[in-house]
């Protein structure tokens, strides 16, 4: 008897062995499918069945944290008269972001991107995904727990959420109009909470374009150390 057994905590685990054939097959497949993932900055307003995103939201909150605290919260946002707020809000704080807080480099560096200050897809995109992390592991000031790799454990956790919403094709932005303290005034999210990004959600506007941009090829960015000739 192993050490970890049923009984202490511990409960059986397996999954089903593909061959080496479907793993490469299936693997290309989803490569593929997510190379045609991008952030879209103009939403069509027709509104999105919400259902779909809540089980989106349910597969991020399956992704892996430190020591399992599970340190988000996902705000569903389709209020207009809050989209509006955190649109005026967030508009104000990006506006002096392109007008003196962010560098000339910085501002070269997104040219290609064509983003400015004006940011309608707040209001137009049919849902908000507000993202906070939960630096602490409770609200209550006595009772204070921490939390661990909480950027590392909500970062993988979004990287989850925008495959999701991706398989059901919709399209989402990373949107981090810095600093991000009025989405928590404007969702009322408790002291033990940060915003860590805004996602507006929902397809394509007609027409939409994005930037003609390339990715990385497989050569810049994977380094493989073997020691010895391989089998597979
Ligand atoms: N938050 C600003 C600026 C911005 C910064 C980066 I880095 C981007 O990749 C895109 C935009 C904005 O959303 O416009």
């Amino acid at each position: 008897m192993s050490e970890k057994d049923a009984g202490d905590g511990f409960i059986p685990y397996d999954l089903p062995r593909l061959s080496a054939e479907e793993m490469i097959a299936k693997s290309k497949a989803f490569a593929e499918e997510l190379e045609t993932r991008r952030s879209v900055r103009v939403f069509s307003q027709e509104p999105i069945p919400l259902e779909a995103v809540r089980h989106c939201i349910d597969a991020a909150g399956t992704a892996p944290s430190g020591a399992h605290k599970q340190p988000w919260t996902f705000c569903l946002v389709t209020d207009p008269d809050l989209r509006k707020k955190i649109r005026k809000a967030a508009e104000e704080e990006e506006f002096k972001n392109y007008h003196g807080r962010m560098s000339e480099t910085w501002l070269e560096d997104l040219g290609p991107l064509g983003t400015d200050h004006v940011k309608p897809f707040i209001e137009e995109a049919p849902a908000l995904i507000v993202v906070f992390k939960q630096v602490h592991d409770t609200k209550d000031e006595a009772e204070k727990k921490p939390n661990y790799y909480v950027n590392e454990s909500v970062g993988i956790a979004v990287g989850m959420l925008l495959t999701a919403l991706h398989r059901i094709g919709l399209v989402a932005l990373t949107h981090t109009p810095s600093p991000m303290g009025f989405l928590s005034e404007a969702l009322g999210r408790p002291d033990n909470e940060r915003a860590y990004l805004n996602i507006p959600v929902g397809w394509p506007a007609d027409g939409a374009k994005v930037p003609d941009l390339t990715r990385k090829s497989r050569e810049e960015v994977l380094v493989e150390y073997h020691g010895k000739p391989l089998s597979l």
